[in-house]
């Protein structure tokens, strides 16, 4: 189950509220807390019976995933591997990113291998082999994000080079992976120009919990009324630090600011 949507939850309950919005609550959602997800007893009064009973879901679920993560963490540290995290609604162009980032390693870079996350099919671990660097798929079925779990697996399969880059693509989704640390070391979020400039005022926790967004597929700028100061202005308004990036991984344009990034980052890793 997912403590963010409750999805899988059978608690949940949606109803029209005082807008004509329809709401869905779960009760595994603290409403007025979406940053702190420590200290969620939540209290579920029975309408029928009028018992009481408190529920701590969210605790265990974050609790494991924290310990799994930090797992993650000191393995990656103790391999100066520097790892990073996806995330994006689907189709932003996470999977074209990486293909694109791939191809345009400059000589001497590090060894890449790609973790990709979907409910289903191997296509886009598929698409990375085809560039020439190594993936393995990792299938949530009706989960909506990676967990540290499974790529503590991933990673003890695949065993990636000490000194590498690994990438980790998320499950499209703006909400849900904003609160599953994977140990990686800096989330980075994908937005592409078709999605509108508001999305990071919609989506404020997750372009809060990333450091560096990528605004792709400014090839079809023209084409939409997106705007590129607009969308970073909102950015920085959830995440006053946050870095931005405009790309287009089909035409490679921004890609060299890309690799700087990464080799930056990379740099760090190694001390
Ligand atoms: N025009 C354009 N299309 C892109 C770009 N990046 C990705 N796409 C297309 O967007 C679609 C979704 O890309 P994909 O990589 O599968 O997105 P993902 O779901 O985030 O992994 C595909 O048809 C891509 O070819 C881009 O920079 N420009
Ligand atoms: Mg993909």
């Amino acid at each position: 189950m997912c403590t963010t949507c409750g999805c899988g939850d059978p608690h949940s309950h949606t109803h029209v509220d005082e807008h004509g919005n329809i709401v869905t609550h779960t009760h595994s959602h603290d409403h007025d807390d979406h940053h702190h997800h420590h200290h969620h007893d939540h209290e579920h009064r029975h309408q029928a019976s009028g018992a009481t009973r408190t529920v701590a879901v969210e605790t265990d679920i974050l609790a494991r995933n924290n310990a799994l993560a930090a797992v993650n963490r000191a393995y990656f540290a103790a391999n100066k591997i520097l790892a990073l995290n996806f995330v994006s609604s689907p189709g932003s162009g996470k999977t074209e990113l990486l293909c694109a980032t791939v191809r345009a390693k400059p000589e001497n870079a590090p060894d890449i291998l790609v973790i990709e996350g979907d409910q289903q099919t191997d296509n886009d671990a598929a698409r990375i082999r085809e560039t020439g660097a190594r993936a393995i798929q990792i299938n949530t079925g009706k989960g909506c994000h990676l967990d540290a779990e499974q790529v503590k697996l991933a990673l003890e399969q695949a065993k990636p080079a000490a000194s590498s880059l690994v990438f980790i693509e998320n499950v499209g989704n703006l909400v849900c992976p904003a609160e599953f640390d994977l140990g990686e070391a800096h989330k980075v979020v994908v937005i592409s120009v078709t999605e509108g400039d508001d999305k990071p005022l919609k989506y404020p926790d997750m372009f809060a919990a990333a450091d560096l967004m990528i605004i792709n597929k400014v090839d079809l700028a023209p084409y939409v009324k997106f705007d590129l100061d607009k969308c970073e202005e909102n950015a920085r308004r959830v995440n006053p630090s946050i870095r931005s990036i405009r790309m287009s991984a089909t035409t490679g344009e921004g890609i060299e600011k890309w690799w700087a990034w990464l080799t930056a980052n990379h740099m760090i890793a190694q001390i």
